[in-house]
């Protein structure tokens, strides 16, 4: 039977600026760019961000073929060191307002909604080297100004912003588990940090309130990566774990984006170890005014936790991991190219923890996926990639989000990761995640059968 989803449903997919542009504006690097310049080897294959899926110069024929494959919405993001020349005042880089400006347009053209985000990783590596990035407040304050210039600049045609792309991996990338540039191991720095990015996401939304932008229909929201944690059994240790790992990894971001303030539990136990972040009562009083209008989720796969096999108080260094372990299950179900495990029903208990616990509010898949390696393994005679596995992974996460939707979560998109194939941090073109395969030699795209497949979709409003 047919599965028909919501009128006006977000047929669409994901990218960001610095996985899909290219690199222009050479002013500035962004900490990728910075970290390809001085440790290439780090990146598979040894390739950089430089190219990318060269979005930069190919905007129109990108666009074009996102439009073929009927994607009614597409996200990407802005990128801070290519819109603006200097970080302090926020002054503005003629070349990079005319790129947004153009890729706007042409979005608008080809009737894709546009959804625009203002941070996914791409920190300007100076403002890293000069003020510890997102550990300084002083960067903060920037980053509104950026966004206040973004918002003065495209608001008239861009309705649907967010603030930060999963502000969760910046903190455990570049402070607890070394896959971003700096790579430390910081308990204490990785909780001031992601009070700084919860604190950073409202200052910004300050900004859009300050421009009126919600009057011209206009809402903004910040994208989180949602990983349920389901605990290894039903052990009181093991739930306690879960819920910890819950409370930092998902809850201290979605709580204070939802209700203005930080889950008590987690505030108490990070009192109770005297790993508190410092905030200000004026910074509070920004956090509590300033709530998020939508929400992105990105989900992935779930996480498996058990309690610790070390007492938490016999830890050092304050770490989060002190509550919680990963639990590798036995059985569970895996895709071996990612070592990420598939477990749709996940999505459906996001739906459900959305509407019961965080005020039903409006939200929408803003990325899932299947990254896959050697996809040209699938190549048919036509030169279509039949990634028949893509289409089955969709389906499935599409039958449980419908499902959810039934029983009341207010979900209005889908989008997946990502349109065309685009270069991915430390992995670069290792997995391919996209609706149109993308040759990084030639630079030539082709629809995929996924790609094939979504065009129904789109076009039925439902499969
Ligand atoms: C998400 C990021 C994306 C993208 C995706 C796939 O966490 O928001 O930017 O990279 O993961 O990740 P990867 O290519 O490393 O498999």
């Amino acid at each position: 039977m047919m599965k028909k989803f919501p009128e006006n449903f977000w047929w669409g997919a994901a990218t960001s600026g610095p996985q899909s542009e290219g690199r222009f504006n050479k002013q500035h690097a962004n900490v990728f760019d910075y970290w390809y310049e001085v440790e290439p080897e780090v990146f598979y294959n040894q390739v950089g961000p430089d190219t990318a899926s060269n979005f930069y110069n190919s905007y129109v024929e990108d666009i074009a073929l996102m439009k073929e494959i009927n994607l009614n919405s597409v996200r990407t993001s802005i990128q801070w060191t290519r819109l603006i020349d200097d970080f302090e005042t926020a002054s503005l880089n003629e070349d990079g307002v005319n790129f947004y400006n153009n890729v706007i347009d042409e979005f608008i053209k080809q009737g894709i909604t546009p959804v625009f985000n203002l941070h996914h990783f791409d920190l300007p590596a100076e403002l890293y080297h000069k003020y510890g990035g997102w550990e300084s407040k002083h960067v903060v304050d920037l980053f509104a100004k950026f966004a206040r210039r973004c918002f003065e600049l495209f608001g008239d045609r861009v309705k649907h912003w967010f603030t930060f792309n999963e502000p969760m991996v910046i903190v455990e990338g570049q402070y607890l588990y070394q896959f971003h540039y700096p790579k430390l191991v910081n308990g204490k720095k990785a909780v001031q940090v992601a009070y700084n990015l919860n604190l950073a996401s409202a200052k910004a939304i300050k900004e859009f309130r300050d421009l009126k932008l919600n009057e011209t229909g206009a809402k903004i929201g910040t994208i989180l990566n949602l990983t349920p944690s389901y605990p290894a059994s039903d052990k009181p240790e093991d739930v306690e774990a879960g819920q910890t790992a819950d409370l930092w990894r998902n809850e201290m971001f979605l709580h204070a984006a939802v209700y203005g303030e930080f889950p008590p539990a987690l505030v108490e136990l990070l009192t109770k170890d005297k790993a508190i972040w410092e905030s200000t009562e004026e910074e509070l009083a920004i956090l509590k005014e300033n709530t998020i209008d939508t929400l992105g989720v990105n989900f992935y796969h779930p996480s498996r936790v058990k309690a610790p096999d070390v007492a938490p108080n016999s830890v050092g260094d304050w770490m989060p991991d002190r509550y919680f372990d990963n639990y590798d299950m036995p059985g569970r179900r895996m895709n071996l190219d990612k070592g990420w495990e598939i477990y749709p029903k996940a999505l459906y208990d996001i739906a459900l923890n959305i509407r019961d616990n965080y005020k039903n509010i409006e939200w929408f898949v803003s990325e899932n996926g299947m990254g896959v390696s050697r996809e040209e393994r699938f190549l048919n005679e036509e030169g279509v990639i039949e990634d028949d596995y893509r289409i089955e992974f969709i389906q499935e996460h599409l039958e449980w989000l419908h499902k959810g939707i039934e029983e009341g979560s207010n979900c209005y998109g889908y989008h997946l990761w990502t349109p065309i194939d685009c270069w991915s941090w430390m992995n670069a073109y290792r997995n391919r995640y996209g609706f149109i395969s993308n040759n990084i030699h030639t630079q030539v795209k082709t629809i995929k059968k996924s790609g094939h497949w979504i065009k129904e979709v789109s076009e039925n409003n439902g499969f």
